[in-house]
């Protein structure tokens, strides 16, 4: 780019979550999450108690080197940075009356610590980390009751950062919890014994707490910038066929209703001709519907990963491998060493899907490539990683943000995933990586957890020093 197209004051940053990169996972007073029993990723069941191959208990250790990591953020001049909080920090078993003091005080130097630098912290509530007492004792997200304790345990944190902390995610995304109930939503019931109502209900419960949440925040603090944030998939039909242009539209619809309850607080008509199709009688309480239109978010953000495509007879296509919510291979794209297809321009299109569908600010919160690195000596001496893949995947994926700039869409900011490399939500492994940052930590949990500055890490800094116009 000639000239930067984005916006004065954008939000430049990376983005983690804490069950990925914290560890100490059962220090000062910390309880378990859903994760500390996923050692194997999401296909595999959870295991009893927390087993020592789980890379997540020891993670990056972040919970002891924050700030020394915060400091390679700052390096790189970061806006903000995304992180969450660990529910059962805060409240280690999810349904106790009084909170942890060590935990609120962890959260409370993390925070600082990014302000010292100017650096804005953009918070997810609950990213995939339900306390594990919630998901064995209530079976997660399917019991209402989970909305009262997540009440209260946002209401906690709103009051204790509420000047440290202006923009808030409640739950991150949303959508995966019709593929990944345990994880997702701490649901104990085997995926398999699940029915779609199970589930639909379990959505509608986070949809509530959501709602709950934002009404509760702007009471605390009418400043505060509450968003949702979902999972994004452009989906394309395979021929111009009309039967597949509406299969890939059908797609779409099962990701966009939920960011359409969150923006537009009721149930669109098509969810509502998709549950009487497949039986599914979603049970309101009184009262749930005038909150969820009361409190709708004041802006959307979305993790973009990769496009789907659809067909009415998917049977007779290769299925695309790696796609995290299925689809078939499209023979335009070409996939990242674990099959997940990269498509710059989706990026482009899910931009102006969002805008042109609810006129309300954007903010994309994940993106980025996983790939194996290979950590090797650079010309100064020092270890590093040449990772021109991974800054080709990025610049590519940022002109196509520019072109939707262009295009019109209003975006607040943008945080690739994992800016540090952390722990993999699907594999539970750190080989796929994908930060800035190299740690020396393997699958089989050797390293020396030492921190070196990839050739990316130079590459992002001056794309945010020019404010894009590196690109
Ligand atoms: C998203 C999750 C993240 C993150 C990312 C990359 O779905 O919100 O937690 O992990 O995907 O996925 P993975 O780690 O499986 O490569």
């Amino acid at each position: 780019m000639t000239e930067t197209v984005f916006p004065k004051g954008f939000l430049w940053g990376g983005a983690t979550a804490a069950n990925q990169y914290e560890g100490a996972y059962n220090e000062d007073g910390k309880g378990l999450s859903v994760q500390d029993v996923m050692p194997n990723g999401i296909t595999t069941p959870p295991t009893e108690e927390p087993t020592e191959d789980n890379l997540k208990l020891v993670g990056i250790d972040f919970y002891h080197r924050y700030k020394e990591d915060i400091k390679l953020f700052a390096e790189m001049g970061f806006k903000t940075y995304r992180t969450s909080i660990a529910w059962s920090r805060i409240f280690p078993k999810g349904d106790e009356a009084e909170p942890n003091e060590a935990g609120l005080a962890f959260y409370d130097a993390v925070f600082d610590e990014c302000l010292k630098y100017g650096i804005e912290p953009l918070v997810t509530l609950s990213h995939y980390e339900t306390p594990l007492h919630l998901a064995r004792e209530y079976n997660g997200w399917a019991s209402r009751d989970l909305i009262g304790f997540y009440e209260r345990y946002v209401t906690t944190v709103f009051n204790r950062y509420k000047d440290k902390v202006k923009y808030w995610l409640t739950f991150n995304e949303i959508n995966s919890v019709l593929h990944a109930p345990f994880m997702s939503g701490g649901i104990s019931t085997p995926k398999e014994e699940l029915s779609e109502q199970d589930l639909y209900q379990a959505v509608h419960h986070e949809l509530v707490a959501s709602a709950s949440a934002t009404k509760i925040a702007h009471e605390i603090n009418p400043d505060f910038q509450i968003g949702c944030m979902v999972l994004a998939m452009p989906a394309y039909p395979m021929t111009p066929n009309p039967e597949d242009v509406l299969a890939a539209r059908k797609f779409e619809n099962n990701n966009f209703l939920f960011s359409d309850i969150h923006v537009r607080g009721e149930y669109p008509g098509y969810a509502k001709r998709l549950f009487k199709e497949k039986g599914i009688d979603i049970d309101f309480a009184e009262g749930d519907a005038e909150l969820l239109k009361e409190n709708t978010v004041d802006f959307i953000s979305f993790s973009y990963y990769m496009s789907a495509a659809m067909a009415h007879n998917m049977e007779e296509y290769d299925s695309g491998e790696g796609n995290i919510m299925g689809g078939i291979n499209n023979p335009y794209l070409e996939s990242s060493e674990w099959g997940w297809q990269i498509d710059p321009v989706g990026l482009r299109i899910v931009l102006n899907d969002f805008w042109d569908r609810y006129q309300k600010p954007l903010f994309i919160v994940e993106n980025g490539l996983g790939a194996k690195d290979v950590l090797v000596e650079g010309a100064d001496g020092e270890m590093t990683v040449e990772d021109d893949y991974r800054i080709n995947y990025l610049k590519q994926h940022l002109q196509q943000v520019g072109e939707a700039i262009k295009d019109g869409v209003d975006l607040m900011g943008y945080t690739t995933w994992g800016c540090i490399d952390l722990v993999s939500a699907s594999t539970a492994q750190l080989s796929k990586r994908y930060g800035f940052i190299y740690v020396d930590r393997n699958d089989d949990g050797s390293g020396t957890l030492n921190r070196y500055k990839k050739k990316s890490f130079d590459w992002y800094k001056e794309v945010i020093s020019t404010n894009g116009e590196s690109l």
